[in-house]
């Protein structure tokens, strides 16, 4: 259903403040079996000088009654349509009352209250709270709220809000109340309530000046057993944030609620951090090595949301960044304290350039902070989280750590308690720092990725390196021709495999381009020096720079910064894939064999050894001509089998120790890396030779944790015969089904098998016991993990792959907009392949066909067919 009458874009400019703001809100909540009644009362005050009328934020509410300053409204004193509720004449300051009915039992958009199996509990950012009550639901209005919540004791036994538990007594009928207060004034998308039948899992946590926070975990009877790991991430990141921001924890209570139906990893309402189950349960059991981080990762992220968002938070959703960016770098820099370094910057430049780049180079194309959109839910995207990180990177690289956080700290000093602005947050940067960053600011406004080309010319008589570095920055839809960004390019020279010193000791130096070109010199070199640009991929841009294979292998072996080796292992292996026949360079093997041999940390000589995704090398194609991923597939599997049997001795001791090992299992980085080694070599090995599936069955039926069990019986689905693929899956799905997280692996695992008949499977199992549509995670599991990680099924010859796209989505998008315009992304970019796209085309014509169609889909695929 449409959100609000016919779509109507909101544009960035036409930003006005509030005509009214709300004091403090006082909800109560009376919850039944298919009914919930909401009775509300907002003290608001007049905001401005003008008369305008009262315009409420509220959609499809059922109105039982409504008063003003106590007197009840009959019809003719409001309008209520396409969700705005407006009354006319109101004073300056007056109370306003609402009682009103809702169904969670039917909310299937998982946005606003809804029911997800025995519990309620709520979704409001961005526009959910207006599915509850009335109110202004707009995050530039800060109230306090007092919330009281009676419900059947024993059906939900409990009830929680934000802030601190003010009284809880029994009701008449067996019901009972618990009332919440929290006393920092909060927008509406930060509220929230639970309610239901859950178990605690309880701790401590003791700030630095001495307060004890009482930190719970609440999750349905099944899953009590899976909550340590989320706790001792969350008491990790409050001591990080304390230690590296000074900030400290403001409320007595801290609560984490897991639940199974939630439309995106979890939420960070005023100490009611509200979870997707897949983001907070872990047990070696049921969880993946990635997995344990991706909890550590993400509990971290909603916490540090309680400073950056909470207490400083938007003016306005076209500043989402403002927090995301922010809290997507600060648990980054979290998590890369707490495991290896230089591999976490790895995995997040790889997610970057393999989907930011391509997100940016699509007609979803948006700058960090976007200047329109119809629907805001489909802003939450990798441009606004992970290149607005990048950004602020980039400051901290640019201004250094000193100045840094000191402008970190004013910033939360200075707008705590208020909503503001990208631009506020880099003010208190530029005046922290004294940097003038005017034109750094072109980043939160230019969308699409620059390309920066390098050319580097070296003088033997001289002992001159001269380096001229260019910046383009390509058109986007609506954004023609963009002026150059102030870009910080770190950058080191290596002669004879040793960094060179600049002087003071230094062995690297941060350029800051802002020209579209820039020439500079380096004297006193001895002979040739190997360029190592981009350190620790200093800026989010495609580089442009042609090195020769020595230099590359140079790179790699010498290199201190483990971006740059990755990167250019990277590139011995584009180069590999390219050449399309297999055949691999002596260089490149012998490189990597070094690798092996050498001492870095395992879980870099894996990323080290690992071959690019489909996806990034497609994205790589996609800058030249049109993408054809059955070729790149093959291509890839070529170079994975040519590898396999060039370093056929050094995988196989790999792969004999790990899985010789007797070490109990433990989520640290040391065994992580050890597990993420012994895999990618068993992979290259079956892609050389299909008797190493003996091995990956072998390790499938020996495993004692889920990485393990998982890598095995992926190799063997994914490239073992049919006999031995039904015997491990069916073996999976019996030892497995009570649990749903492991169940949706086992999803995810036939719809990634990279084989045209993957199509059918896919579509058999939409009708498994185990498969619910109704559910996010297994919506994910099954489709968006078949659409957008399986090119070769999903690109199908016949179409049948897009057929499935479209249906899924016909099927889902009125039902749960957010997920259905989510899922699309894979055939948004129709015109990047040599392939299929007529077919794709006329299924994103097939759904704008649609009578009621979502305005999120409406919005994505009107973008994608924008210039047909
Ligand atoms: N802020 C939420 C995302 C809400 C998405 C709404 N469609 C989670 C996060 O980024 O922490
Ligand atoms: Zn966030």
């Amino acid at each position: 259903m449409m959100r609000d009458g016919a779509p109507k874009t909101i544009y960035r400019k036409d930003y006005l403040s509030p005509d009214f703001l709300i004091d403090s809100v006082e909800l109560a909540f009376d919850i039944f079996d298919g009914r919930t009644r909401v009775s509300s009362k907002l003290h608001i005050h007049r905001n401005g000088a003008n008369n305008a009328p009262l315009v409420l934020d509220g959609e499809a509410l059922e109105i039982v009654g409504l008063k003003i300053d106590g007197r009840e409204l009959d019809q003719t004193d409001f309008r209520y349509v396409h969700g705005k509720l407006t009354i006319m004449d109101v004073a300056d300051q007056f109370c306003f009352e609402a009682e009103v009915d809702i169904v969670p039992e039917e909310n299937t958009s998982l946005e606003g209250l809804y029911r997800s199996r025995t519990m309620y509990c709520t979704q409001c950012e961005a526009e959910g709270y207006r599915k509850i009550t009335f109110g202004l639901d707009r995050p530039d209005v800060l109230s306090t709220y007092t919330v009281s919540l009676t419900a059947d004791k024993a059906n939900c036994p409990v009830l929680l809000s934000n802030g601190n538990e003010v009284s809880r007594y029994d009701a008449e009928n067996g019901r009972h109340t618990v009332v919440w207060h929290d006393p920092h004034p909060k927008p509406s998308y930060l509220f929230a309530i639970v309610a239901g039948d859950l178990e605690v899992v309880s701790d401590t946590f003791t700030t630095l000046s001495g307060k004890v926070v009482d930190l719970r975990i609440w999750v349905e009877a099944k899953d009590i057993d899976y909550c340590a790991h989320a706790m001792r991430s969350l008491q990790a990141s409050m001591r990080w944030d304390e230690e590296r921001y000074g900030l400290e924890y403001d409320l007595d209570l801290f609560n984490i609620v897991a639940v199974d139906d939630f439309n995106m990893g979890a939420m960070e309402n005023k100490s009611l951090n509200i979870f997707n189950t897949s983001c907070v349960l872990a047990h070696p059991d049921i969880t993946t090595d990635l997995g344990y981080q991706r909890v550590e990762s993400v509990v971290a992220h909603e916490y540090f949301h309680n400073f950056s968002g909470n207490r400083v938070t938007c003016r306005d959703w076209f500043q989402l960044s403002l927090k995301e960016g922010f809290t997507v770098y600060r648990d980054a820099e979290f998590s890369a304290d707490m495991n290896s370094r230089g591999v976490k910057r790895i995995e997040d430049v790889a997610f970057l350039r393999t989907h930011q780049f391509a997100e940016d180079a699509g007609p979803m194309a948006h700058p960090v902070r976007p200047d329109s959109f119809i629907e805001i839910s489909n802003f939450y995207t990798m441009t606004v989280y992970e290149k607005g990180a990048e950004v602020v990177r980039m400051l901290n690289t640019l201004l250094g750590d000193d100045a840094f956080y000191r402008g970190a700290k004013l910033y939360f000093e200075r707008f705590d308690g208020m909503a503001v602005t990208c631009d506020d947050f880099v003010d208190a940067m530029q005046e922290a720092s004294g940097k003038d960053l005017s034109q750094f600011r072109r980043w939160y406004e230019q969308a699409g990725t620059p390309i920066i080309s390098v050319d580097a010319t070296f003088n033997e008589a001289s002992g001159q390196l001269d380096m001229t570095l260019t910046q383009r920055n390509p058109p986007t839809p609506g954004q023609d021709s963009k002026p150059p960004l102030h870009i910080p390019v770190a950058l080191s020279l290596l002669v004879d495999g040793k960094h060179h010193e600049f002087g003071g000791g230094q062995t690297e130096q941060v350029l800051e381009l802002t020209n579209e070109s820039e020439r500079l010199s380096f004297t006193g070199l001895s002979k040739a020096p190997v360029v190592s640009v981009l350190r620790g991929f200093s800026a989010p841009v495609r580089l442009e720079f042609e090195q020769s294979q020595d230099d590359l292998v140079s790179l790699i072996g010498f290199d201190d910064d483990p971006y740059v080796r990755w990167d250019a292992s990277q590139r011995l292996a584009f180069e590999a894939i390219d050449d399309g026949t297999g055949h691999l360079a002596a260089d490149y093997v012998d490189a990597l064999r070094r690798v092996l041999d050498g001492s870095s940390e395992a879980a870099m000589k894996s990323q080290l050894l690992a071959l690019p995704t489909e996806a990034s090398i497609a994205d790589r194609h996609a800058q030249v001509g049109l993408v054809d991923v059955h070729a790149i597939h093959s291509a890839k599997m070529r170079v994975a089998a040519a590898l396999g049997t060039g370093l056929r001795e050094e995988l196989t001791d790999i792969v004999s120790a790990g899985m010789a090992s007797a070490e109990v299992y433990a989520p640290s980085a040391a065994q992580i890396g050890q597990r993420a080694l012994v895999h990618t070599a068993l992979s290259l090995l079956v892609a050389s030779d299909a008797s190493w599936l003996a091995t990956a069955r072998e390790l499938y039926f020996a495993a004692t944790n889920l990485s393990d069990r998982l890598c095995a019986a992926r190799l063997v689905v994914h490239h073992g015969d049919e006999v031995h693929r039904a015997e491990v899956l069916q073996h999976f799905f019996d030892r497995w089904k009570s649990e749903n997280l492991v169940v949706n692996q086992w999803f995810v695992m036939q719809s990634t098998r990279p084989a045209p008949s993957a199509v059918q499977d896919v579509m058999a199992l939409t009708e498994h016991e185990a498969f619910d549509w109704r559910n996010p995670n297994k919506v994910r599991s099954l489709i968006s993990s078949f659409a957008g990680a399986n090119p070769v099924a999903f690109h199908s010859s016949d179409g049948s792959g897009y057929t499935l796209l479209g249906d899924a989505v016909r099927r889902l998008q009125s039902g749960n907009p957010q997920i259905a315009s989510r899922m699309l992304a894979p055939m948004t970019r129709f015109r990047r392949y040599a392939h299929g796209q007529d077919q794709m085309r006329a299924e994103l014509e097939s759904i704008a066909a649609l009578k009621n169609l979502s305005q999120d889909v409406f919005e994505v695929v009107q973008r994608s067919l924008g210039d047909d």
